[in-house]
């Protein structure tokens, strides 16, 4: 486009190369850091100038731009140039065939997969345009407890034909892969990695699948976990079965994204040793085009837990985040908790792998180990439902994902105050009081759920709701009483050096924080070591007595939470208000059901009274242990 004739215009949108000379000769310098997906905003000579080297560029770009009009930012003082800190900045769909989400609370899933490829859904678009506007470039559109079907023509038609719908967004399509589909699909005797027929049926089909989707961004693999199959049903390592994929998808520019959530109930140690122990010594033996998926703690999303050990130990392999948007663990569809809170201390915590400051983030980003590929995924919160996430909150939680992907940097409370003034207002008190619910809502959260580094103690099998009496079942693993181990006169797990010593994972400097059960910050208290009932904290308080109170502070913050918001009555729509105060009296309910039942099955153990100031529980105990619900959602 030539725009020497549209000098009279104040917006001027245009990649570098086609803007007029002399803007072109004072942006110079600028536009020599605009990498490829990146872009300038510049208020140069009366004009609002957004330009970049890439069309996608050009489009987060103007994404951006509105952004800064839709916040009031000054447009006569633009100069900013953003480059992505992490390349692949993906959503993980635990999408399934049957349009069922796994761990979803927001409807069905968005992509309906009958009426594809013939119907292209204006949501799939609506869909890309949303992600793109906050710098996502990949989705993986299927469950990682993968179909091997979605691999056959049938579907790679129709996964395609999303492909097509969201290119122009700068978004890649990604598939899960079932490690058995040769199996499964061609009855292959085997999918032993080190097969050579094995290794040509995945090259055949991956140049299949790339005949179908010519920008295919390749596999993400979840192996030998939570029944599904993998390298180890051949005595092979992780590093075995993701190469094979590597070499299938290398010729094409892929890459595999392998899940480093392996454990299973027979291995005797620690539950959340095994990652470590079994990919540590691969670190290194994985192909250039691998990267390993790990999850933002050793366990799996509970409300709150230390940041996964793998990060900083795999110097020769390349990492990547993979965060929970949808809230299993964390209330579901109707609890409102500010997820950017928790990813925020997992970015900033300290690996120390390279010395002080050797964060997380900077794992991610490449920076501490000089990875040639990085990226992050989140697990898509989104669905069926007209606001895309259930709660009408939970859409900051997408948001603020995106965000941070792009810049795992990003200060939280501008990414809320953003989100708050794009969605609902500029008006101040909106502003201030949400913004307040919002940074409050994590510790509030962990406080009325799992206190004191408790953990795993929510229902059995859907998650939702308390069941720290969750026992027996065939998985001790899964239970709750394998995590807290509460008893007559302690509770916890022991991570030291006398019980499991998953401690010894992390650096020297955290063993000596983490170690110490005087000194240990007490959110983590429960998760590194076992204390007696009535041990006294650096509180001043007994163990049981700060459990207690803990719960009780949780369970004021929601009923804070939902004061705050009926404040806004007038300020919000009517829809949205009335919407999100009948959620938060849900909230208000459901922490109260979390501590009273939690507190009610504890009390038996340490057999002291609640302390002051910590209501009485509602019922017995036996009617938390009976209270069920059916078709709780997400399973
Ligand atoms: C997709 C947890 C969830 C499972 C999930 C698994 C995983 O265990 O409960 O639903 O499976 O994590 O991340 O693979």
């Amino acid at each position: 486009m030539n725009l020497e004739n549209k000098a009279a215009a104040l917006l001027w949108i245009a990649k570098f190369e086609d803007l007029p000379d002399p803007i072109q000769l004072s942006l110079k310098e600028k536009a020599d850091l605009i990498e490829e997906e990146g872009y300038l905003l510049q208020f140069e000579k009366g004009k609002v100038i957004v330009t970049s080297k890439s069309d996608i560029g050009l489009l987060y770009g103007t994404f951006a731009l509105l952004r800064k009009i839709q916040t009031r930012e000054k447009l006569e003082e633009l100069s900013e140039i953003e480059n992505p800190k992490i390349q692949k900045r993906l959503l993980n769909h635990w999408d399934n065939l049957n349009r069922t989400v796994e761990r979803g609370y927001a409807g069905f899933s968005i992509w309906n997969w009958h009426r594809l490829p013939r119907h292209i859904d204006q949501q799939y678009i609506d869909y890309a345009r949303a992600n793109a506007s906050i710098g996502i470039n990949g989705t993986s559109i299927t469950n990682v407890n993968a179909n091997a079907l979605v691999l056959t023509p049938e579907y790679l038609e129709k996964a395609a034909a999303l492909a097509d719908a969201f290119r122009p967004y700068g978004i890649k399509v990604y598939l899960t892969a079932r490690f058995n589909a040769p199996m499964v699909l061609d009855n292959l005797p085997t999918a032993d990695p080190l097969d050579p027929e094995v290794q040509q049926w995945w090259k055949d089909k991956t140049r299949e699948i790339y005949t179908y989707i010519p920008d295919f961004g390749g596999f993400l693999v979840k192996a030998d976990s939570e029944g599904q199959p993998g390298p180890h049903n051949y005595g092979r390592t992780q590093a075995d079965g993701a190469n094979m994929l590597a070499d299938a998808v290398q010729p094409f520019g892929g890459i595999v994204m392998w899940r480093a959530f392996v454990y299973n109930e027979h291995t005797p140690t620690d539950r959340i040793r095994q990652a470590y122990d079994e990919f540590k010594p691969l670190d290194g033996k994985f192909r250039e085009n691998v990267i390993v998926q790990v999850k933002n703690g050793p366990l799996d999303f509970q409300p709150r837990e230390p940041f996964h050990p793998l990060f900083g130990a795999m110097p020769e392999t390349p990492l990547m985040m993979e965060f929970q948007i949808t809230k299993e663990y964390l209330g579901q569809d109707t609890h409102w908790v500010n997820l950017a809170s928790m990813w925020e201390e997992v970015l900033q915590s300290d690996t120390y792998a390279k010395g002080p400051g050797s964060t997380v983030s900077k794992v991610l980003d490449g920076s501490l180990h000089d990875y040639k590929l990085t990226g992050i995924a989140g697990v898509s919160n989104i669905g069926t439902d007209r606001n895309w996430t259930g709660h009408q909150t939970a859409q900051a939680d997408w948001y603020a994902f995106g965000q941070l992907a792009w810049n795992p940097e990003q200060n939280i409370e501008k990414i809320a105050e953003d989100w708050i003034r794009m969605t609902f207002s500029n008006d101040t008190e909106v502003i201030n009081t949400m913004k307040g619910i919002m940074l409050n809502s994590y510790e509030i959260l962990v406080n009325y759920m799992t206190p004191l580094g408790l953990h795993h103690i929510m229902a059995r099998s859907h998650h939702w709701g308390p069941g720290p009496w969750v026992t027996g079942g065939g998985r001790d693993d899964w239970t709750a009483t394998y995590y807290h181990k509460a008893n007559s006169d302690s509770i916890g797990f022991d991570r030291t050096e006398t019980g499991s010593n998953a401690l010894a994972q992390y650096a020297a400097e955290w063993k000596e924080i983490w170690g110490d059960a005087e000194t240990i910050p007490l959110e983590f208290l429960l998760w590194f070591h076992r204390v007696l009932w009535n041990k006294k904290l650096s509180t001043g308080n007994t163990l049981w007595d700060e459990l207690a109170i803990s719960y009780q502070k949780g369970v004021e913050g929601a009923r804070w939470m939902q004061q705050e918001w009926n404040k806004l009555e007038g300020l919000i729509d009517p829809d949205r208000f009335k919407h999100i105060a009948s959620f938060l009296k849900i909230q208000v309910n459901e922490a109260e059901w979390w501590r009273d039942a939690c507190l009610l099955y504890f009390g038996q153990y340490s057999k002291m009274p609640l302390p002051e100031g910590v209501e009485a529980p509602k019922h017995d105990l036996n009617y938390y242990l009976n209270f069920k619900r059916n078709f709780v959602p997400g399973i």
